[in-house]
C-alpha cells in the first residue's frame, strides 16, 4: 500500500486572523505567516491546516464565505498565498485548506441570485421554504441562537442556516451544487495544496421533509441535529466527492464531525470506502458539558476521559484511523480546560501533549498550544468578538434575565475567543503579534508566556513538543503500537501502552496536583527499560512502584 504520510505527520492549526499581523492593521495576514514559517520548521510540525482565508464578510471569522476562489482582503492577495505555499513546500511542510461547504455566506454570489426569485436558476442551491401557519417552517434552533430560519422577504420564504442567519445551508440534493463544489476543489487542489479539513462535513444531508424535532419542554427552539447530523445520504456524498474531485490526488481530508460515534467513525474512515481519511469527533469535548445548555459547565471525571479515549482508540484499531485535539480555535485552551494553567502550568502543559502525542492517530496542535497559553478573561462582554459568544450572551442574558456573572463564569471557562487572543510572539506591546492595535485583545500574560521565551528556554513547553514531534519521527511504535489502557478505575493517574512487535511503550500520566503512585505489573516490570520522554529532569527510574509528582509523564520503552 502507498504509504500515508498523514498518519506519521503532526498537524499544525493556524488561525489567521490570531496569527501574525504583518502590516499593523491589527489582524494576522498571509505575510505574517510566511514571516513565521522557520519558527514551525524549528518546531518540527509537518502539516499547517490553515482556519479559511477566502473572501468573507466576518460574521464567523471567515467561516462565512463569499468568494471560495478569492482571498480575503485583510489577509492579502491570492499571490501572497500562493508565495505561502510555495514558501511552505520549499521547507517539506505541506498545506491543507478548510473546506466550508455545508454553508456559504448570505453575501456570496449564489445566495445573492438564490434570495431573487423562486425561479431563479440559483434558487436550489439553498433550501428555501414556505413558513407554517405564519411561523418558520420547523422547530429547528440555530448553533448560534435563535431559529435556524430567516425569512426573506423579496420571495416570502425562509432560508435554512444551521450557524449564524449570514451562514445559509447550502443544498446538497441539488446535483449542480454538488458539482460547483467539486469543481472549487479542484481549483485549489490543481494550485498543490496538500488536503482538506472539512468543516461540519456530517451535517450536509437532511432528512428529507426536514421534520419538527421533538420539544417536551415546549421549548421555543430545539436542537434539531438528529436530522442533519451523520445524514441519509451523507457517505454517497462523500463516496462522490472522493471520486470527482479527491481521488487524483496525494491529499489528506480530516472531517470535521459533530455528534459522531465510533461505529460512523469507523464507516467514514474505513479505507476501502473512499470517504474521508479521518474524523474530528466530539465526545471527549462533550465530557465537562453539563444539562443546561450552552457551555453549562460539569467538572470533568478523569475516568470517563480514559473511558472515552480507549473507546476511541480500540474502536478504530484495525478499521479507520483517529484524529487528536485537546483544543482549536473552537474550544478552550487546553492547559486551562484539562491541566493546571496556574502553579502547575508547563508540568501540566507537557503532560498533555505527552497523552496525546503517544496515543495512535495523528496528532493536531493549535497555535500557541505549543507555548503552553491560556484561557483569557476580560473584564466585560464587550471585549469578545465571536458570534457565538455574543449571541448566546444576548439570548441569556438579554432576553432570558439570566445572571450575567454567571453567563460570564460560562464564557470564561468555554468561550471560543479563549482560543482566539493573539499569538504570544514576544515580550514587547501587545505580544509581538501587531504593531497596531489587535483586533481582539491579546491575552495580559503575554510578557511570561510568549514563544521567544519559550525558544531560548531549553526546559519550555516548547522544546518539549520538539522532542514529542522528533520521537515519532524515530519510534514507529508510537505511529503503529496497539493501544491497551491499565487501571481503568484509577481517578488519579492514566496508564496505557502501545504494543509493537516484541517492543511496548508504557505511558504513566499523573493527571492531579498531588503525588500518585503506580505498582507496575511484574510483566512489564521483567522487561527491559528506556526512558524516551519525561517532563520531570532527571526521569523517573524504572521500578515496581513508580511515585509520581505533580503533573508527571514518563514514557518508558520496553522490550
Ligand atoms: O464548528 C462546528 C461546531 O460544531 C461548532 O458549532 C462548535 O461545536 C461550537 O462552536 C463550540 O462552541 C465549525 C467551525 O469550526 C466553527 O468555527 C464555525 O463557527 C462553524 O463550524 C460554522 O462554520
Ligand atoms: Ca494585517
Amino acid at each position: 500500500m502507498e504509504k500515508q504520510w498523514w498518519k506519521e505527520s503532526v498537524i499544525y492549526q493556524i488561525y489567521p486572523r490570531s496569527f501574525k499581523d504583518s502590516n499593523g492593521d491589527g489582524i494576522g495576514d498571509i505575510p505574517g505567516i510566511i514571516s513565521k514559517l522557520d519558527y514551525l520548521k524549528e518546531l518540527g510540525i509537518d502539516v499547517v491546516w490553515l482556519s479559511p482565508v477566502y473572501q468573507s464578510p466576518n460574521d464567523d471569522n471567515g467561516y462565512d464565505i463569499s468568494d471560495y476562489r478569492n482571498i480575503m482582503d485583510d489577509f492579502g492577495t491570492m499571490e501572497d498565498w500562493e508565495l505561502l505555499l510555495k514558501e511552505m513546500h520549499g521547507r517539506g511542510l505541506k498545506l491543507i485548506m478548510d473546506l466550508v461547504v455545508n454553508h456559504s455566506s448570505d453575501e456570496h454570489q449564489w445566495f445573492m441570485e438564490s434570495k431573487k426569485s423562486k425561479d431563479n436558476p440559483y434558487r436550489d442551491y439553498y433550501i428555501w421554504r414556505p413558513g407554517k401557519e405564519g411561523k418558520e417552517p420547523n422547530n429547528w434552533q440555530s448553533t448560534f441562537s435563535g431559529s435556524a430560519w430567516q425569512y426573506d422577504e423579496t420571495t416570502e420564504e425562509y432560508y435554512l442556516h444551521i450557524f449564524s442567519k449570514k451562514q445559509p445551508d447550502l443544498n446538497w440534493e441539488n446535483p449542480k451544487l454538488r458539482q460547483e463544489v467539486y469543481d472549487m476543489m479542484k481549483f485549489w487542489l490543481e494550485k498543490g495544496i496538500d488536503g482538506f479539513r472539512m468543516d461540519v462535513i456530517n451535517f450536509i444531508s437532511k432528512v428529507d421533509g426536514l421534520p419538527d424535532a421533538p420539544n417536551p419542554d415546549e421549548k421555543k427552539y430545539v436542537s434539531g441535529s438528529r436530522f442533519f447530523m451523520n445524514g441519509p445520504r451523507i457517505h454517497d456524498y462523500l463516496q462522490e466527492m472522493h471520486k470527482e474531485a479527491l481521488a487524483e490526488y496525494n491529499v489528506m481530508t480530516v472531517g470535521e464531525m459533530p455528534g459522531v460515534n465510533v461505529e460512523q467513525a469507523k464507516l467514514y474512515t474505513d479505507e476501502t470506502r473512499d470517504e474521508v481519511n479521518m474524523v474530528f469527533q466530539f465526545e471527549h469535548v462533550d465530557l465537562d458539558s453539563g444539562p443546561g445548555g450552552k457551555w453549562d459547565l460539569k467538572p470533568l471525571k478523569l475516568t470517563d476521559l480514559k473511558q472515552n479515549f480507549t473507546k476511541w482508540q480500540t474502536g478504530l484499531q484495525e478499521i479507520g484511523w483517529n484524529s487528536l485535539y485537546l483544543n482549536n480555535h473552537d474550544q478552550p485552551r487546553m492547559v486551562s480546560r484539562f491541566g493546571n494553567d496556574k502553579q502547575y502550568r508547563v508540568e501540566s502543559a507537557k503532560m498533555l501533549a505527552t497523552f496525546l502525542h503517544m496515543l495512535k492517530g495523528t496528532p493536531y496542535i493549535y497555535q500557541g498550544e505549543e507555548i503552553g497559553m491560556t484561557n483569557v478573561r476580560f473584564d466585560s462582554i464587550e471585549d469578545y468578538k465571536d458570534i457565538e459568544t455574543l449571541n448566546m450572551y444576548d439570548e441569556k442574558v438579554n432576553q432570558n434575565g439570566e445572571d450575567p456573572k454567571k453567563v460570564m463564569e460560562s464564557i470564561y471557562v468555554k468561550g471560543r475567543d479563549n482560543a482566539r487572543t493573539p499569538f504570544q510572539w514576544d515580550d514587547s506591546e501587545h505580544g509581538g503579534f501587531t504593531t497596531g492595535t489587535p483586533w481582539i485583545q491579546v491575552n495580559s500574560n503575554y510578557p511570561e508566556i510568549n514563544a521567544s521565551q519559550a525558544v531560548l528556554d531549553e526546559g519550555s513547553i516548547f522544546h518539549y513538543y520538539r522532542k514529542l514531534i522528533k520521537l515519532r519521527k524515530e519510534q514507529p511504535i508510537i505511529v503503529h503500537g496497539r493501544y491497551d489502557i491499565l487501571l481503568p478505575e484509577d481517578e488519579n493517574i492514566y496508564v496505557y501502552t502501545r504494543t509493537l512487535d516484541a517492543q511496548k511503550l508504557l505511558v504513566i500520566l499523573n493527571f492531579t496536583e498531588d503525588e500518585q503512585s503506580f505498582p507496575v505489573p511484574p510483566d512489564l516490570h521483567e522487561m527491559k527499560s528506556k526512558v524516551l520522554i519525561s517532563n520531570y529532569e532527571p526521569a523517573q527510574e524504572y521500578s515496581s512502584t513508580i511515585q509520581l509528582r505533580p503533573y508527571e509523564a514518563i514514557v518508558y520503552l520496553l522490550d
